[in-house]
């Protein structure tokens, strides 16, 4: 039963939409969960809302379908093996403006919107960075009213459930569809078929002199879309996120079943389905594992049948695809479908290679997410041949004329032939998927400036000298509805009070609030909400690990994926350091610090749990040791997700940006963090470079070796013992590790950390700590000056409108896609 309020030009009094909105929920909890009012719990009345808020986005997405339709508008078609969406109801409710009015309604039946937002599941369909990143895309696309579905995979468990025994990671699964989705819906009239291995064979059409080649497949299975509809900001159009399910072509087995073979009975339908069971847990370490490649091809193929649909239902053939769709390849996993569009075109719609070869090169773009050489996907020949036979003989294919070309251009290097081949020679043959979508995509970029550079000088260097005008950077951004006006209600206020609430859709706008920085009231204004944020994180802290921090206290916060890269283990050593001090000087004056750990470690990356196990064990320590008294505070919160993260930078004063120069592709955390007033350490590295140029370097705390000394210092030999030796504090903080303080019975636990500090040192953390520990007092000393403090924040926030994913869409919209917004008009 549709709920009918809030559109735009109907203006109901805001008792009319009350007792609407109260109807409606009533309706959905009767004809939805088949309860009444006296049987309904917490879930129930959430599962209600969320279908009454469903049936408005529904009601919006229908005439948005039509709009499109009758426009013949060119599509964005965003391929991401990755949508860390988080939860749906809250951001629907803002998106339509329905925030205030919905909380009120509920008040008044004895209902408590937030316990409410709370039954929600959390949609763990990606890693992090990258997948977080698709989600505010899927936001800013709908904002601008630019036509998009995003495709990727409806994984049954979504990112691992990260428990903490005595101090390790544990992993649990990720059950999040247990109560259903209340978001999505099924879609079997889409449903298309995807085959895989089996071989190849030539033939002759009928009435044709043409030989064509076809795949026999030796497996069918079905993708049954999932749609969830993505609602933007003040606006009444709604775009679709589009998930694939993967089910057996035949789910039953009727002959095994009769000759007693139960279980083969239904192996089909196992093996089939298994394909979507499992998002990988992996991030910036690649895994050649046969399911990942399935799951790739799965959605891709999926999603390119769904996009030749669409485009058939409006275009009377494919010659003008690449007019009417634009195809972006979330980094190399979705890179298959370069070959899968080939095959499609030649093999089932009779293309010559030429031709074909155009549309799909002027379709396709591609961004690349990561510098780090082990993130880049590689596929073994046989594996693929195995899987994907027909696709093998097209990558051949096109490497071949690729390759022809490379050579007229570059006749005497068989070197850079061999670097630029889409199949790695030399031990075991692979296929490189980077190589694949570099030269089948008509635009590449990177997505900040110095990774775009980086791309041109290092990892693509072959290709730019070969396409320089394919490339270009893209730096990303967040949507601020769920990144302040969602997360952090009080200050979002604070802001529209001030300088209006243009600033939703024009982060620009906040530099407006520069004027305002001189104004004692607002500053004081400004501060008290940080406080009160800090208490509330305060009270979430203690419900979730029993650890009682002090809200005046510094909140110094990490909260990212565990990799050595990212160097959580500098920040815990600083805390070590600090520690030593206080034990060492027990009346020294100390600013006290909250510092605040979240994130996940692949469970096959031993190193990254080591350190998880070493925060905890610090933790231990510090936070039980009577002469620290409260002055420092350790806490590893479990389980870091989107819900997670929305208490967290809100809450913070300090963000940790302290990657190796040159490692971390942008970050995105570092863009909510000060957009929501917290002061950044941080290294040139990523995003981090451009957040200095825009909130001014005397807002932001930098330290540590740039992307050049990095490799200057690596390539004349790095000594970690040298920076052991020669600085008294870092050999006293490591030592204390090998004394076994923080593993007691356990004496040799921590030695792989050690060892790797002190016999290479990758990651350059001896040679970064001093200059990190000297940041840190001067961020200390800086806290220590309350009101500098607060107006270098409020700068923070004012100077960081263009990390807006909006600014970064249009960017993309305008440059790469050449796609047009289409405003659904209002009802
Ligand atoms: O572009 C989004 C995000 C960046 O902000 C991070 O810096 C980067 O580490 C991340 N990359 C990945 C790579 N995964 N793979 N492959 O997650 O992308």
């Amino acid at each position: 039963v549709p709920l009918s309020l809030g559109s735009a030009g109907v203006a109901l009094d805001a008792e009319t939409q009350v007792s609407q909105i109260q109807q409606a929920l009533v309706n959905n909890l009767h004809w939805v969960q088949g309860k009444d009012e006296q049987f309904a719990n917490a879930h129930d009345y959430y599962t209600a809302l969320a279908h009454s808020v469903r049936n408005q986005l529904l009601k919006k997405r229908i005439r948005t379908a039509k709009t499109y339709a009758e426009a013949k508008a060119k599509n964005v078609y965003y391929l991401s093996a990755e949508f860390l969406m988080g939860r749906q109801l809250g951001n629907g409710l803002i998106n339509l403006g329905m925030y205030d009015t919905m909380r009120h309604a509920l008040a008044d039946c004895g209902l408590d919107l937030d316990e409410l937002l709370e039954r929600e599941a959390e949609p763990g369909l990606g890693n992090g960075g990258l997948g977080r990143l698709a989600a505010c895309f899927m936001d800013s696309l709908t904002t601008l009213n630019l036509p998009a579905i995003g495709y990727g995979i409806r994984y049954e468990f979504g990112i691992f459930t990260q428990l903490i025994r005595q101090g390790h990671q544990v992993e649990a699964p990720d059950k999040w569809l247990s109560y259903g989705n209340p978001w999505e819906i099924a879609r079997p009239d889409y449903r298309v078929e995807i085959k895989f291995g089996g071989h190849t064979e030539v033939y002759k059409k009928d009435g044709d002199d043409d030989y064509q080649v076809r795949w026999i497949q030796a497996q069918t299975v079905i993708g049954i879309p999932h749609d969830v509809p993505v609602p933007g900001y003040g606006t009444d159009n709604v775009n679709l996120l589009r998930l694939w399910k993967a089910e057996a072509g035949e789910a039953f087995d009727l002959d095994a079943f009769n000759a007693g073979d139960y279980f083969g009975a239904v192996a089909n339908k196992m093996i089939s389905e298994n394909i979507t069971k499992v998002l990988y847990p992996n991030d910036e370490t690649r895994q050649g594992k046969e399911l990942r490649l399935q799951q790739q091809y799965f959605f891709v193929a999926c999603s390119l049948q769904d996009i030749i649909r669409l485009h058939l239902r409006d275009h009377s053939n494919l010659g003008n695809l690449a007019e009417f769709s634009a195809i972006q390849l979330n980094d190399t996993h979705p890179a298959i479908g370069v070959a899968e569009l080939m095959r499609l075109l030649i093999d089932e719609y009779s293309f010559e290679w030429a031709a074909a070869w155009q549309i799909t090169q002027r379709t396709f773009g591609y961004t690349n997410h990561t510098l780090m050489p082990e993130a880049l996907e590689k596929w073994s020949v046989d594996l693929f041949g195995k899987l994907l036979p027909r696709h093998l003989e097209i990558i051949y294919e096109i490497n071949h004329r690729f390759l022809a070309q490379v050579k007229l251009r570059y006749p005497n290097d068989p070197d850079r032939l061999e670097r630029l081949s889409l199949i790695e020679e030399g031990g075991e043959r692979r296929v490189r998927m980077a190589n694949l979508a570099c030269v089948g995509s008509h635009a590449i970029n990177g997505v900040a400036a110095l990774h775009t550079e980086l791309l041109k000088q290092e990892v693509l260097q072959d290709f730019y000298e070969l396409w320089p005008d394919k490339f270009s950077n893209k730096t990303n951004g967040i949507t601020p509805r769920r990144w302040l006006l969602q997360c952090n209600p009080r200050l979002a206020q604070l802001i529209s009070e001030t300088i209006g609430d243009s600033w939703i859709t024009n982060l620009d706008d906040l530099k407006q609030l520069e004027a305002h920085l001189d104004d004692e009231a607002f500053r004081h204004a400004w501060q008290a909400i940080k406080q009160e944020n800090k208490w509330s994180l305060a009270r979430y802290i203690h419900d979730a690990v029993g650890i009682e921090v002090n809200p005046d206290s510094m909140f110094d916060v990490q909260i990212k994926r565990i990799h050595e890269y990212k160097r959580q283990l500098m920040n815990v050593l600083h805390v070590i350091t600090l520690y030593n001090r206080m034990v060492q000087n027990p009346g020294d004056h100390v600013v006290p610090r909250t510092v605040i750990f979240g994130g996940k470690a692949a469970p096959g990356y031993a190193m990254a749990k080591l350190v998880v196990k070493l925060i905890n064990a610090v933790a231990d320590v510090v936070n039980n040791d009577p002469s620290v008294n409260g002055r420092l505070k350790v806490v590893f919160l479990p389980n870091y997700n989107v819900s997670q993260a929305q208490r967290l930078f809100p809450a913070s004063d300090l963000s940790e940006q302290i990657s190796t120069a040159g490692m971390e592709a942008s970050g995105t955390g570092n863009m909510k963090f000060a957009l929501n007033g917290a002061l950044t350490i941080g290294t040139l590295d990523g995003a981090n470079v451009e957040i200095r140029e825009e909130v001014g370097a005397d807002n932001f705390f930098l330290f540590g070796l740039t992307t050049e000394q990095v490799a200057a210092c690596k390539a004349v030999g790095h000594n970690p013992w040298y920076y052991y030796d020669t600085n008294p504090e870092l050999k006293r903080t490591l030592d204390v590790i090998a004394s076994g303080l923080f593993s007691p019975g356990e004496p040799d636990l921590f030695l792989p950390i050690l060892d790797s500090l002190l016999v290479d040192d990758p990651y350059m953390v001896m040679a970064d700590f001093a200059a990190y520990v000297q940041c840190q007092e001067h961020v200390s000393r800086t806290y220590e000056d309350r009101d500098r403090w607060v107006r270098m924040a409020i700068l923070n926030t004012a100077r960081i409108g263009k990390f807006s994913a909006d600014r970064t869409i249009a960017d993309y919209a305008r440059e790469i896609w050449k796609v047009k917004a289409v405003p659904v008009a209002g009802e």
